[in-house]
């Protein structure tokens, strides 16, 4: 059997994230998160890039052209859409999520989605918290066993 663990890359990645300012104080701990993770795996403060867009729903625009230039290894889309606060909740989180995975596979490029989709701002809090429960490390991980998938894949 060939088989392909997860993996972290053994190399520099450079990596792109896409945050929506909507839900900011959430946002903010998934970015922090996302970065700590990246720090702690090696990723360098320098090949990374931070684009705001005001929601979710504009988070696949943003990373269709940041995937567009070929210049990341990976984007990582951190929002939080939660249900209390939009009666279009399921236009947003289901917008934002199909054209986040268009964008992926289009590019053939990990796009990771870090978006918390949640009934209510408690909900959205847990899971945006320090260490282990902070959804934003998780999809830098995420998004760095991609890369190293990836690359194997394509024999690199
Ligand atoms: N955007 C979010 O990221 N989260 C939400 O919970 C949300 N709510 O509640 O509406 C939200 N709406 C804004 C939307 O993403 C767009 O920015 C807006 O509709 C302009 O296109």
């Amino acid at each position: 059997m060939n088989e392909l663990p997860l993996e972290m890359p053994q190399r520099a990645c450079n990596i792109a994230i896409v945050a929506a300012e909507f839900n900011h104080f959430i946002v903010q701990q998934l970015v922090d998160g996302a970065l700590d993770a990246l720090g702690r795996h090696g990723v360098s403060e320098s090949n990374i890039s931070l684009a705001w867009v005001p929601g979710a729903f504009e988070l696949p625009l943003a990373a269709e052209v940041l995937a567009g230039k070929g210049q990341h290894d990976a984007v990582i889309a951190l929002g939080a859409v939660i249900r209390g606060g939009t009666p279009h909740f399921d236009y947003v989180a289901g917008e934002c999520s199909r054209g986040l995975a268009e964008v992926g596979l289009k590019h053939g490029l990990p796009v990771i989605f870090g978006v918390l989709t949640t009934d209510n701002i408690d909900q959205a809090l847990e899971r945006a918290g320090s260490g282990a429960g902070n959804k934003g490390f998780d999809t830098a991980v995420a998004a760095l066993q991609m890369i190293s998938l990836l690359d194997r894949l394509h024999g690199k």
